[in-house]
Formats: C-alpha cells, structure tokens, sequence
C-alpha cells in the first residue's frame, strides 16, 4: 500500500496561476440578459468561478507541458502517437487506439460503423452528444438504468447501474440482433456523476456475452467511477484505482472516451477497441472525418500531454481521492445548509435539484435554466443547465421530453480551484436558496433544432 495522506489535500502544489476577476451585480445582470440567459453564451471574461464544466478545463501537470515540447509533429508515424497508444494499452487495455478531436468523434464513428436505421440502442441514461450520434445514425435510445438513478433524493452507492431486467426485457421484445452494442456510461454524468458497480458491469457484461451483444464503454469518467468502487464495493478496498480501471474496461469490448475529463487535458479523445477488424473499419472512417490514424484530431503535442494525463490519473491514488474529495467538500457544505441535491454526492459536480428548489416554476419553463442564471448574477458563478433544455424534444411527438431529473450542475474542473473557491460557491449557492421564491421562469427566444442547450436564448416571462 501507498502511503497515504490524512484528508484529502491535494497531491501537488501551484506554480503558475491565472487572475479571474470578480464582477458587480449590474454587470452581471446584463451579462445574463445579452447571453440570452444561457450560461453557455456568456463570456468567460464576465465569470469568476466557472462551474460550467469539467471537460477540457483541467490543469495541465508540469510533466504534461514538458512533453508539449516534446510532442513530434510528424503527419505520419508520430513519436507521441506510440505514446499514446502505450498508455491506452496499459491503463485501459484495448490493443486498437482510433484518436479524435474529442469524445464526439469517437461517438460519431461508432455510432456510424454499427448502427443501422430502426435499430435499438440501451444505454445507462442519456448523454447529449451520444443519443445524438445514436440518432443521427437512425438508431433508438433506450434507457436501461435503474429507477433509482431518476431520483435526486434516494441515496443509492450505484446509481449508475444497469437494471439488468430492463435490458432483458429489451432484447426480449426487439431481439438482439436490432442491438448493435449497449453503451454502458461509466461515473453516468446525466445521472448527477453517478458510478455503477463493478458486479452490475460484470452481470451486464454477461448477460451481453450470451446474446452477441458487445459492451461498448464511454469511459470518459472511469477514474472516479473505479473511486467509487474502491470506497463502496466489498473486495475492492485494497485495490489501486488503476487495477479497478483495467478490470472495467475487462468487461467490455471497447470504449470511447472524452480525454477533456480523466484524461486530464484541455483537448481529444479516442475510441478503442479490441476487434481489429472493427478497428479496420473505424480507421477508414477516421481519415475520411478527422484526420490520419496515427493522429486522427490531435496534434503531436496534444498527444503527448494525453499520454503523459493516462498515466498521472493513474500513478497514485492520491489524485483521484482529491479530485472526489473536493466535490464532496462541495455537496456536503451545501447538505450542511439544507440545500436539495443529488445524493449520493458524485464524482465530478454537484448537481442541485431545480425542482425541489423551484417548485413554482413548471418545467416548461425551465426551472434550472432559471437557476443557473439567479446563480451566476448572484456571484458570477457560472454552471449548466441539466434538466428540460438539455434534454431536447422527442423527434416523434416533437414536445419536450420533460426529463424527470431537472438539475443545475456546477462540474469542478480537475486541480484548477481551491477550497476557498468552493466555500465562495456554497455561499453563493445558499444565498441563492434562501430568496429562490424571487426566480422567475424563462421562455425560448430562440430554439435550435439539434442539441438546443448550447446555442438557446431566452427571456423572463
Ligand atoms: C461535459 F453540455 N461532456 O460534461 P466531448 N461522454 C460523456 C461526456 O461527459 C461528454 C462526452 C461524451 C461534457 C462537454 C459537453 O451537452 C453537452 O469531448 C460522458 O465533449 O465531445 C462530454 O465528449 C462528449 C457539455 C458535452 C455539454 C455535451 O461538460
């Protein structure tokens, strides 16, 4: 065993920092009111503490921007590209490396390699960019998750499991040759980063195995779903995060990853597989949509610094326990003041609950939107939307999908903030809380079509 530190105090220290500035109200009342009231369209210029998201916001190590130095150039064969593929073969363990610009290119081409049109795809919830590549190739979601993970109150070690019955009942009806893959979500982000168990991966792996159906990861959080698992699954306490990550990526058949989030920098992502024909297949499409394979998205540099964030989101099981622990220091400030969230607090973000906090407003009219906004002007704390909006509407009956989770999620990037930051947000947030009777519902000024979350303005009704 490592020799571990008393709390959770973060495994390094700060050499270089970048000034954020704090705002008035008045200028953040008409920040909000010029973006719209979509925390997606502010400017980062106008935020001092930028919840918005996890991805692509982490610090960079100094061995990370020692290898963007390092990071070979070359079109074809590049040095940081083998390295890349050395460290997606030891920590995730899947032989064939496809590189993309970010996860959505990873889901892009697997989505377009195995879906046909009608068929069905099970997933545990919803991710925006993955049902969207899901339906873009004529497929149809189907969320297989357990009911307690639709429930912010209910406190569940796994929200992020499959329900096993779910998934039988679908290949029951629709048979398993209409299921291409089933795409199991580790540390479910939807669900408020929320982890699945290492014996539901393993059930669900087998179940799968007995029908031909391949187990298609994102394991863009895997990291924090393998904490989880070491803090709350019997038979896992004395394994390292990295043994935990390899045994998930085990049950399974390949997986895209965002490498915005785990990986540990601010760009990229892959998809790996172990089939090489799928892998054949996969490449064709990568040089057709992103780029050569032994870059695909990323530049030599970007390479690098991924390979070297493989390692270091593994080496020690420091990194992970500080990571948590600060989003826990966050949900348990704000439990502390009676504020509704998600239980159990999860891995990468604190996820409030709009329609516990705003029951007045109705869920036509945005409920977390709403919040978010009453948020940022109130301490120019920026987070995002993950309720109504998010969700889009249902291509057949074209209405809202009136999500049951309605959520503000404030993601903590990966070693960028201090504590003193999230004891600013949590006042910020109770604040907030206190006088939420004052937030008023919003209306759609402009709506796109396809993930409408990101560009959508509204107003105050
Ligand atoms: C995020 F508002 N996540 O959490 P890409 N899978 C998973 C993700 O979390 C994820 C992607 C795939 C983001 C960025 C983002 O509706 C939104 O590298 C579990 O972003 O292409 C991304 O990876 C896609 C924010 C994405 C959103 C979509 O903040």
């Amino acid at each position: 065993m490592e020799q571990r530190r008393r709390s959770w105090a973060e495994p390094y220290k700060i050499k270089m920092v970048e000034p954020i500035k704090m705002t008035t109200r008045e200028h953040r009342e008409k920040a909000i009111a010029d973006a719209g009231f979509n925390s997606f369209l502010l400017r980062s210029d106008d935020v001092y503490i930028d919840l918005l998201t996890d991805s692509g916001t982490s610090a960079m190590s100094d061995n990370q921007w020692a290898g963007m130095m390092l990071g070979d150039e070359a079109y074809a064969g590049s040095k940081s590209y083998y390295h890349l593929e050395e460290a997606v073969q030891e920590v995730y363990g899947y032989p064939e490396l496809i590189p993309t610009h970010q996860g959505r290119g990873a889901e892009h081409i697997l989505s377009q390699l195995l879906i046909k049109p009608g068929d069905y795809v099970p997933g545990n919830m919803y991710f925006t960019t993955t049902r969207f590549h899901q339906e873009h190739a004529g497929g149809i979601f189907v969320d297989v998750i357990i009911d307690e993970a639709h429930m912010p109150s209910v406190e569940h070690p796994f929200k992020g499991n499959v329900d096993l019955a779910k998934l039988q009942r679908l290949i029951d009806d629709v048979g398993a040759d209409q299921i291409p893959y089933i795409s199991v979500e580790t540390n479910v982000n939807m669900a408020g980063g929320q982890p699945l168990s290492m014996a539901n991966l393993r059930a669900t792996y087998g179940l799968c195995k007995k029908y031909d159906i391949p187990v298609m990861l994102d394991a863009t959080r895997a990291v924090e779903n393998a904490y989880f698992i070491q803090q709350r699954e019997g038979g896992y306490e004395d394994r390292s995060i990295k043994e935990i990550v390899a045994e998930i990526c085990s049950y399974s058949d390949g997986a895209t990853v965002s490498s915005k989030k785990d990986n540990l920098v601010n760009i990229g992502g892959f998809l790996a597989v172990r089939d090489l024909e799928l892998a054949t297949r996969a490449r064709a499409m990568l040089v057709q949509f992103e780029g050569l394979h032994t870059y695909g998205g990323m530049s030599g540099r970007d390479m690098e610094a991924l390979a070297r964030g493989i390692h270091e989101m593994v080496d020690t099981d420091d990194h992970a326990r500080a990571r948590v622990g600060q989003v826990e220091y966050l949900g348990n400030a704000l439990l502390k003041a009676g504020v509704p969230l998600v239980q159990p607090i999860g891995g990468h973000g604190i996820f409030l609950d709009a329609a516990a906090i705003l029951p007045h407003i109705p869920q036509d009219q945005f409920p977390a939107q709403a919040l978010t906004a009453a948020l940022y002007v109130d301490s120019g704390v920026r987070g995002m939307e993950r309720g109504n909006v998010s969700a889009g509407r249902n291509p057949e009956t074209g209405d809202h999908r009136y999500p049951k989770l309605e959520l503000v999620r404030m993601a903590i990037p990966r070693r960028v903030y201090t504590q003193a930051h999230m004891d600013v947000t949590a006042e910020s947030v109770v604040e907030v809380y206190e006088n939420r009777a004052r937030v008023g519902g919003l209306k759609f000024t402009y709506e796109p079509q396809e993930l409408r979350f990101f560009q959508a303005r509204f107003e105050k009704i």
